[in-house]
């Protein structure tokens, strides 16, 4: 494996360097090991019943049918709506852990969590038509948690979000009959109707598909990151750190990683207290030195300002500095792999949450209502390795700073300052031409192609075009370690886009937080519509999305909610159905001839931001603008 090849992130390089002179290995050599199956990757083979599993020819696709009669067509749309489903089901679940911890603040049987943002539970209550003035706060919030619940629990009617989506946009959605009743009914429906025998219309199978993806964007998604805000505060621009050179040689690092911000708030609370600092001076360490990786890293370093040390594919590497003393890990995007890696340089590695263990792996259990008792453990464990230090450590020297941490109501603020703080400025700035449009660049790292390289130079290409970038995930903190979140990254920017960027101070790419968070961008979306001058529906507005450099099921379940609401979203690496069948068709233009956005597909990153930039400047042209 030559890492130099393989990513673009020097800290990564250095690490893989160590860990093939220790014998150790990553994703990266087992990807290049594992040739991925050419029928599996454009998802023309069925295993849903045992007659089969069915293969059929995706360089001749219509030849062969499965052992059922099954066409590609049909095939492929049921197995993308299982990715749908699973991809669904991991956001909702993990909003609907937020909304199990904001139940028992709201009923007050728990301590270790609050309403730390009450000017947020208001606006959000008042989002969905929740009484608001004159009430007290636990009045407020007992009515909002009874609604939100409804995101999940309903059979019928509409989720409560519905109630943000600019009305054209809505009615596309009820005339098509896509309008998401509950999460658990829609994820539920998949799963049946992709079973053997039952839905076998291609299309019919794709309107599920939007149906539940709607139900993770608008809904459990949505309620994750408003919740978040609600309990943890909401993010504010901050100056903050990526990158493992914030892996400190003295002090006891400890990195979280995964998804529910629920574990790494209670980390950071455990890591300030003067009891286990205490522990820590004993052990000769100068402090305890917290970092995040991927999501729950994301989350943190907008809200609180944590350093993040890296994404996706850098987690199996940091541990090859020998400086991680613990990594304690929750849910989602946690390879079984580094259970072996922090084995080889001893790290303690501990998953916390029930539904998600690993073999071999020691689990210290996260108990909401008990916080510290998984937290100091994992903290006196890592203090414990600290002292005793298995391997030499080595750590890549590069820090990279940014500003972190923005959101959907800070955008508003930050173009339209405290008095007239809304969407008016941004509007008016993408109608006189300033800012051609805005693009959402979001997702994973995945091996199969150059780590962080795809979204880098995508990323400057765009906005080099005056397109406005906002980000989320693993691409976010790609771009973190590529500079780009300075204000004076404005340079690489269009005349248009620096004008305004210097202006207003902010960078040209905009960090909003985590996978979740893609929900601040939908909100953006709506806010930008009802604003003005943009037209009426959100697929009249000048905005593409991509996630060059995805893996995982989530990211289909995101690419669906924007392509339903409207968005046109580019995926990289391989996509999973066959050119020139009647599904690729219908997911790559007749979704769009329908009234929704649609999908696209390249590899080279200047093919995708060109097809993003052509996107928008025929929206603009249809615009008259
Ligand atoms: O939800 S970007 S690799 S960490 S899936 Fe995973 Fe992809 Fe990263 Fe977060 Ni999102
Ligand atoms: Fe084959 Fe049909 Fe069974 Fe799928 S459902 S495995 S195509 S027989």
């Amino acid at each position: 494996l030559d890492p130099k090849a393989a990513t673009t992130c020097e800290s990564t390089i250095q690490m893989l360097r160590r860990a093939a002179a220790d014998g150790a290995e990553t994703a990266f050599n087992r990807a290049a090991e594992m040739k991925p199956c050419p029928i599996g990757a454009e998802s023309s083979c069925c295993k849903h019943c045992f007659m089969g599993p069915c293969r059929l020819n995706p360089r001749d696709p219509y030849s062969r049918v499965g052992v059922c009669g099954a066409t590609i067509d049909t095939i492929a749309a049921r197995n993308f709506s299982r990715m749908v489903a699973s991809g669904g089901a991991a956001h909702t679940d993990h909003g609907m852990g937020m909304l199990d911890v904001f139940r028992e603040v709201v009923r007050g049987n728990i301590k270790g969590y609050k309403i730390k943002n009450e000017k947020k539970l208001f606006e959000v209550a008042k989002s969905i038509d929740i009484k608001v003035d004159g009430r007290s706060v636990k009045d407020v919030a007992t009515d909002l948690y009874t609604e939100l619940e409804r995101t999940y629990t309903q059979v019928e009617g509409e989720i409560p979000f519905m109630k943000r989506v600019p009305p054209k946009t809505l009615e596309l959605w009820r005339k098509a009959g896509i309008v998401p009743r509950g999460a658990m009914r829609e994820i539920m429906e998949i799963m049946h109707r992709s079973h053997m025998g039952v839905d076998q219309d291609y299309e019919n199978i794709v309107k599920q598909c939007s149906r539940t993806a709607l139900a993770d964007g608008w809904g459990g998604s949505m309620v994750a990151t408003e919740l978040g805000d609600i309990m943890f505060g909401s993010p504010e621009p901050k100056k903050a750190g990526v990158n493992m050179g914030f892996l400190k040689e003295d002090q006891v690092n400890i990195i979280v990683h995964g998804h529910e911000p629920l574990l790494f708030e209670a980390m950071i609370v455990a890591s300030s207290d003067p009891e286990n600092l205490k522990k820590a001076e004993a052990a000769g360490a100068k402090g305890i030195n917290l970092l995040g990786m991927c999501c729950s890293g994301a989350e943190v370093l907008g809200r609180h300002g944590v350093p993040h040390a890296g994404n996706f594919l850098s987690t199996e590497p940091v541990l090859a500095t020998g400086a991680v003393d613990a990594m304690a890990v929750d849910v989602q995007c946690i390879m079984t792999g580094l259970n072996t890696m922090s084995k080889c340089y001893g790290t303690r590695f501990f998953t916390t949450n029930r539904k998600a263990m690993i073999e071999g792996a020691e689990h210290v259990e996260f108990d909401e209502h008990d916080t510290e008792k998984c937290t100091n453990q994992i903290i006196d464990m890592a203090i414990e390795r600290f002292r005793n230090r298995p391997v030499q450590v080595e750590i890549p020297q590069r820090q990279d700073w940014g500003i972190h941490g923005f959101s959907m109501e800070y955008i508003s603020y930050m173009l339209g300052g405290t008095f007239r703080s809304s969407y008016v400025p941004l509007n008016d700035n993408i109608i006189n031409g300033r800012i051609r449009g805005v693009a959402g660049v979001v997702g994973c790292t995945n091996p199969r192609v150059k780590q962080d390289y795809i979204h880098v130079e995508l990323v400057k290409e765009l906005i080099k075009n005056n397109v406005l970038v906002v980000q989320t995930g693993c691409s976010q903190i790609a771009l973190a370690k590529a500079g780009l979140m300075k204000p004076d990254a404005a340079v690489l920017a269009g005349d248009g886009l620096q004008e305004v960027c210097e202006t207003v101070g902010m960078p040209p790419v905009i960090s909003l937080g985590s996978c979740v968070d893609n929900s601040r961008i939908l909100t953006a979306c709506a806010e930008m519509v009802r604003t003005g001058g943009l037209g009426d529906k959100l697929s009249d507005l000048p905005v593409a999305g991509c996630a060059p450099e995805y893996m995982s099921e989530k990211a289909i379940c995101i690419g669906q909610y924007f392509v339903a609401s409207g968005v046109y979203t580019v995926f990289g690496v391989t996509f999973p159905s066959v050119e020139g069948t009647k599904f690729h068709k219908l997911l790559f233009e007749g979704l769009e001839e329908q009234g929704f956005g649609k999908w696209g597909f390249a590899t080279d990153p200047y093919d995708i931001a060109h097809l993003m930039i052509e996107h928008i400047d025929k929206k603009r042209a249809a615009l008259g603008i």
